[in-house]
């Protein structure tokens, strides 16, 4: 690693005061997230060892039972958040409902909320192929001083002040925005630190890779089997190559460095689609519009749809602007 890169911890503090009227909050939290990585990486790297020391529902030997690694993901962020008083409510993809977080004073003074998918892409885990963490931070909309509301989460998009993921692959990354572009940390495992490894990430405007599940192919909408199908056509720079992870966080991060689309649209098998707004595609969206990319449902941004519950699903495109044009022009064009 070049010795001139800056830490993750000298990022933030740059552009703390780069923000005159921020009272640090924000760095935080993102402080908070860069920590409680750490700790679920370790866990994700021994995940292998799980079956030589003793799979789910065995004990350890401190004599603690073994966690699904979802829901340890899912613990270590929510108590890192909590322990630092720093938010005052958290929305998982795991935990059916929002959790109130309160200050030792039992004050409700903190200004943001954050959502995530502690640990995206699981059906991985045994096969050894990478996970995310993705995150999405919001300012409160109910006074300060007051109990967190489901109106609190319930935001669109574009209220976002911040939104990133953790890749746990080759290397770990940090890649986060808080509104002023995108920026890739990877860490150093023998030291456990952040580098500012990726400045200002840009999606391709125009990209040669789509990911998409081919297998549910037959229960996509028409409009989706034709842009499908133009991507494998013979003409122009096609066809285009098709790479799919099944792990968003990954086929996201190697679509913004190569340029390519992601697409997960409604089917017959899951009408509303798989992802979920607040936790998979909102924090996609802003990572991906501040990286110059698009996000939509299809038709409309994403980020301008207001959510009307927790884990509603939603369609999702999402990649290079160009490409993503073109699939809904092909999704009008079938209408
Ligand atoms: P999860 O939150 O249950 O892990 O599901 C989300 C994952 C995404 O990471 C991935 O892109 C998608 O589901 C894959 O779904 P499928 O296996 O249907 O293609
Ligand atoms: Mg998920």
């Amino acid at each position: 690693m070049n010795k001139h890169n800056k830490t993750l911890g000298e990022f933030i503090i740059d552009n703390q005061q780069a923000f005159q009227y921020s009272s640090g909050e924000l760095s935080r939290i993102i402080n908070s997230i860069r920590l409680a990585a750490k700790v679920v990486n370790y866990k994700v790297n021994k995940a292998g060892l799980v079956d030589i020391i003793g799979g789910v529902g065995a004990q350890n030997i401190q004599g603690e039972d073994q966690q699904k690694l979802d829901v340890y993901a899912n613990d270590v962020f929510i108590q890192t958040l909590i322990n630092r008083e720093i938010v005052c409510g958290i929305a998982s993809e795991e935990n059916d409902d929002f959790i109130t977080v309160q200050g030792n004073d039992n004050s409700h003074n903190n200004k943001y909320v954050l959502l995530m998918d502690p640990l995206d892409g699981s059906s991985n885990i045994d096969v050894n192929v990478s996970l995310g963490t993705i995150f999405s931070v919001y300012r409160r909309i109910t006074p300060i001083g007051t109990p967190v509301t489901l109106e609190d989460f319930l935001q669109p998009g574009i209220n976002q002040v911040a939104a990133g993921y953790v890749i746990y692959g080759t290397s770990t990354m940090l890649v986060y925005t808080t509104g002023h572009g995108v920026n890739g940390f990877t860490m150093n495992p023998a030291l456990g630190t952040f580098y500012l490894s990726h400045p200002n990430m840009q999606f391709p405007e125009n990209g040669k890779i789509y990911s998409v599940n081919e297998g549910n192919y037959i229960h996509f909408p028409q409009g989706v089997k034709d842009y499908i199908k133009y991507c494998q056509s013979e003409e122009e720079d096609r066809p285009y190559t098709s790479r799919y992870i099944g792990s968003l966080v990954s086929d996201f991060h190697r679509n913004m460095i190569k340029g390519g689309i992601y697409l997960y649209p409604t089917s017959s098998k899951a009408p509303k689609g798989k992802l979920r707004l607040l936790y998979e595609g909102n924090p996609m969206a802003f990572l991906a519009e501040q990286a110059g990319g698009k996000c939509s449902d299809g038709e409309n941004r994403l980020l301008e749809i207001v959510p009307t519950e927790l884990h509603q699903r939603v369609p999702f495109f999402c990649g290079s602007k160009n490409m993503v044009d073109k699939a809904e022009e092909f999704m009008r064009n079938a209408k």
